[in-house]
């Protein structure tokens, strides 16, 4: 712990730091202007040491403009100034005067020039491994349920607690790396959770002991992680470098695969990466070319499902074109977020311009247009069974995908065979996360995008369609982001502040039940859940 201690942490080391020039300054009341600090120097003196001399992160987190996308220059500032609470990020008020904190701020906001790299030694020599895995039990070292734990990722310190779903307790907390980002992803029955952070850090944990396992540095400004069922092959989709990085289950480099168009052209960030499990396969989408990418981690032709075996030609005993290797679908459109069908033959995508197309998986090819707009968020998507009340008795139900609009105040409601718009459900603003269970009649939607309306979650009936309650919380804090418990008879929201909550509602009385306090909880993620895909939350 002592090293996760360190790891997450915006540090400067305070003994770097010269105190003499800043207690003569504060005594004199000057400042230096702006053009006479030279802001490389104040980096190497205070900075470096834990960001590192290129700004890449090393015990404490990468300072890159893309890596900071998400802290405001004031809070950078701020936080140069004053330190970050229980980490080991000191203040530098008393070192540094305000210009100076000032200058490094926006110098931290500016890129490094030549791009940073990061290369597949780096990536071996980043790994970390914390625990001798013949000292693990195979068994869980606490006596809750495995499969109705929820891991729930607090922002507000860099921390996971796992709460016992049953019991709705925590049972254990610690420190992640800074800023993770993205569902973490479950394998071996949910035994191993990968986590990835912002930085590029991906972690292994095995919760049934507990414990960190490995770490390692996939890149420096990633975007997710996702893992085969079974826990041997791991993908991570990066923004910095340009590539997709494929790992062991011990989070050994198997190969980098630069994200390059088919003509090797035009380089592209990788949005993001799934597991398709039914397709023993990871599919990436690319931010910059028109191309998803499928990449088998199965050799064997059997495994394939059958729908889609002749795209295949066998070669040299049972390989398959496309092991760790990506098969292309060329699209005439960017594809930057996706959906999943049940049976993962099929794409529901769109852009972040909200173009909108479904591509079919097996004959690689765009199948049909998605009637969308705005910036649709597939990739909070769900689906359900749908009675359509003008169908009329005895008519079969329509399964239907439903997902937020991070422009747009509305979930869209879209039918999963004929592709049209069923429904569009005017919300209270734009929202993130939209949840639901196979049990449960409801679907919970945030509007966490809107100043106004930020604390209320609306629950909406999945058979009529409409919003039938709202949770309206304190105005100005963020309520937002639901998982329901394994069975369904819970659902968990948070109350996103750094003095927050894991808010506990009864998904049938939709009354409150308790409240377990969270420093700033972002995404909650139940086991069960997520290793059975379930309908009702997101891959
Ligand atoms: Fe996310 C998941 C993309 C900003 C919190 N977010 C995802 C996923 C993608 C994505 C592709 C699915 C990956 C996965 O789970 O493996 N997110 C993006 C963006 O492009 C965007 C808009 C801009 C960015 O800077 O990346 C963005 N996301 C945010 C936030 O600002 C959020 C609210 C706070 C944060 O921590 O950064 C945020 N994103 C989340 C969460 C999930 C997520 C909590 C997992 C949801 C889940 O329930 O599975």
């Amino acid at each position: 712990t002592g090293l996760f201690a360190l790891a997450g942490a915006l540090v400067v080391l305070p003994a770097a730091a010269s105190p003499d020039k800043a207690v003569a300054r504060a005594a004199s009341g000057a400042a230096a202007s702006p053009a006479a600090i030279d802001v490389p120097a104040l980096y190497a003196q205070h900075c470096a040491a834990c960001h590192a001399p290129n700004r890449l992160g090393a015990m404490g987190p990468a300072l890159l403009p893309d890596n900071l996308g998400r802290l405001r220059k004031s809070e950078a500032a701020k936080v140069i100034a004053e330190g970050r609470p229980a980490t080991q990020m000191a203040g530098f008020a008393a070192q540094l005067g305000k210009d100076e904190i000032a200058a490094l701020t926006e110098w931290i906001y500016t890129p490094v020039v030549p791009e940073p790299r990061w290369t597949d030694e780096d990536i071996r020599a980043s790994r970390v491994v914390h625990v001798d895995t013949a000292t693990l039990s195979d068994k869980p070292v606490f006596d809750a349920d495995p499969l109705n734990l929820f891991l729930v990722v607090e922002a507000g310190d860099h921390h996971v607690s796992v709460l016992d779903g049953d019991r709705l307790e925590p049972i254990h907390r610690f420190q992640s790396r800074f800023a993770l980002h993205g569902g973490p992803k479950f394998a071996a029955n949910g035994r191993y959770v990968f986590f990835a952070s912002r930085d590029g850090w991906i972690t292994k944990f095995d919760l049934w002991n507990l414990k960190v396992v490995a770490e390692v540095r996939a890149g420096i400004n990633t975007r997710n992680v996702a893992a085969s069922p079974d826990g041997t092959h791991v993908a991570v989709a990066n923004y910095l470098p340009n590539t997709l990085v494929l790992l062991d289950g011990e989070l050994n480099l198997v190969k980098t695969i630069p994200a390059m168009d088919r003509d090797g052209k035009k380089s592209s960030r990788v949005s993001a990466v799934y597991d398709a499990t039914p397709r023993q396969s990871f599919i990436a989408a690319l931010k910059d070319v028109g191309e998803v990418w499928e990449i088998s981690y199965t050799k064997a032709v059997e495994d394939i499902p059958v729908s889609y075996i002749h795209d295949y030609t066998q070669r040299e005993g049972s390989f398959i074109p496309g092991y760790l290797n990506p098969r292309r679908t060329i699209l005439a459109e960017v594809l930057d977020d996706f959906f999943f069908t049940q049976d993962y033959s099929e794409l529901m995508g769109a852009s972040r311009e909200g173009v909108g197309q479904v591509v079919n998986l097996d004959v690689r090819k765009k199948i049909a247009n998605l009637p969308l707009d705005g910036m649709p968020h597939l990739g909070s998507g769900i689906t359900w069974e749908w009675q359509d009340p003008a169908a009329g008795p005895g008519a079969r139900p329509r399964t239907v995908m439903a997902s937020t609009n991070l422009k747009a105040g509305e979930v869209t409601v879209i039918d999963m065979k004929t592709w049209e718009v069923v429904k569009r459900i005017p919300t209270r603003g734009p929202g993130f996360f939209l949840r639901s269970h196979s049990s449960s009649r409801y679907a919970f939607v945030d509007s966490m995008m809107s100043a106004e309306a930020k604390h209320i979650l609306q629950v909406i009936d999945k058979q009529t369609l409409e919003v039938v309650r709202e949770i309206t919380g304190e105005p100005g804090k963020t309520l937002a982001h639901v998982e329901f418990t394994r069975d369904g008879r819970h659902a968990l929201a948070s109350l996103w502040e750094d003095d927050g909550a894991v808010i506990v509602y009864d998904a049938r009385t939709l009354e409150e039940v308790k409240r377990l306090p969270m420093r700033k909880p972002v995404g909650k993620y139940n086991v069960w859940n997520k290793i059975t895909r379930e309908e009702g939350t997101s891959h």
